[in-house]
């Protein structure tokens, strides 16, 4: 039986990895975090199914104990700091997480077996201030971060190809575009859009504070993202992939998609906040996911409208509940 580490598996992706290698018959065992309360409402479903072992990215012997006692096939390292906005608040938190805490995974993997397969969870906000706004981002499209998260993420993917190129290891990086689902956390604007279009049309709630409409994302569903992952730990050789959907929206769109879908005029809700403005911004993201369609026989299954869609009708489902139990 294939044995697999996700670090993260409390978080969107992780939930989505773990049913996935489940589906696939692997033992799954998971890496979460002490805390003094559990975190664990997005694996709930499946939480008698995995192996839960407590280490943090920040404690290297706490992740040499664990590759060494869990003795996985494969690790996918999807832990990290990964909402933008904080990355500026927590600057060096977010380097220890996101950046050096990809090097204390591999350390633990080279010193425990080498031969374990390992995923790095990479990010279109590498690429940051794109050269060519009409154009779609690749594998060599250059990087240039914006926030200290794309560049902390930057050195998670550098370190990741230099294990591979210096020790010989199965090391993937995977640069994946915005990906988004009902699961998603609510301070990212899909969920933060979805779940205040659900809560006004139940009349829980009246405003909803937005940032910049114009910045453009291309966004795809969690669920199908997760495949390219695993699809990746399985060629004959590693190697690195942009995974995108390969169209483009804005902000603007995802509200006027989202408010429609619960028949309200957007407008009369929507309040654009200047404090929701980034530092640097990040204005436009469109992947070209060509090698990973070639290479891994990949390709998205959910487009943006079915995506949002999705999302705003889980809320509504939510938002019931909470009208309901309010009387
Ligand atoms: P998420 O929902 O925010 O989940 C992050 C996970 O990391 C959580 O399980 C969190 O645990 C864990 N974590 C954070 N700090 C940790 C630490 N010090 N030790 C151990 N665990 C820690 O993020 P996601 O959307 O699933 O994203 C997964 C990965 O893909 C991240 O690395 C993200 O940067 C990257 N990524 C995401 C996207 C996207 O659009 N979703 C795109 C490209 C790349 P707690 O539950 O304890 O907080
Ligand atoms: O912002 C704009 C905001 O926070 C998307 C992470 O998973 O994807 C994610 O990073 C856009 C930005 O995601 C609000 O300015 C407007 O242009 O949903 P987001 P992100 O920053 O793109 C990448 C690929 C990752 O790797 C990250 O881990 O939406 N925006 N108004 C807003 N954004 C937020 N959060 N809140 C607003 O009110």
């Amino acid at each position: 039986m294939k044995r697999a580490l996700i670090t993260g598996v409390t978080g969107q992706d992780g939930s989505y990895l773990a049913d996935w290698l489940l589906e696939q018959g692997y033992e799954v065992h998971g890496m979460v975090r002490r805390a003094s309360t559990e975190n664990f409402e997005r694996i709930q479903h499946i939480r008698d199914r995995l192996h839960l072992h407590q280490a943090d990215l920040l404690d290297q012997l706490s992740i040499i104990n664990l590759i060494n006692s869990v003795e996985p096939t494969e690790v996918y390292n999807l832990a990290a700091m990964s909402f933008v906005p904080t990355s500026w608040v927590q600057p060096v938190l977010t380097a220890e997480f996101t950046a050096l805490g990809v090097t204390r995974m591999l350390e633990a993997i080279r010193l425990v077996n080498p031969k374990i397969r390992f995923y790095q969870a990479s990010s279109s906000e590498m690429f940051g201030k794109v050269p060519d706004a009409q154009g779609c981002q690749n594998e060599s499209t250059r990087f240039h971060p914006r926030s200290p998260y794309g560049v902390a993420k930057v050195y998670g993917h550098w370190i990741t190809v230099n294990y591979r190129e210096s020790y010989g290891m199965f090391c993937c990086s995977g640069i994946l575009f915005n990906h988004e689902s009902p699961r998603r956390g609510k301070e990212f604007v899909t969920r933060k859009v979805t779940d205040a279009a659900a809560r006004i049309r139940y009349g829980l709630q009246e405003k909803l504070r937005l940032g910049n409409l114009d910045a453009r994302r291309d966004w795809g569903f969690a669920g199908d993202y997760v495949r390219a992952m695993w699809l990746m730990l399985q060629q004959p050789k590693p190697d690195d992939y942009v995974i995108a959907t390969g169209t483009t929206h804005s902000v603007r769109e995802l509200v006027e998609i989202a408010f429609g879908r619960v028949e309200r005029d957007w407008t009369k809700h929507v309040e654009t906040d200047p404090s929701l403005l980034r530092p640097a911004e990040v204005d436009h993201l469109c992947g070209d996911a060509t090698k990973a369609a070639d290479a891994l026989g990949w390709k998205p299954q959910i487009d943006f409208r079915g995506l949002v869609e999705m999302m705003v009708d889980a809320d509504l489902k939510r938002a019931e509940r909470e009208a309901v139990a309010g009387g």
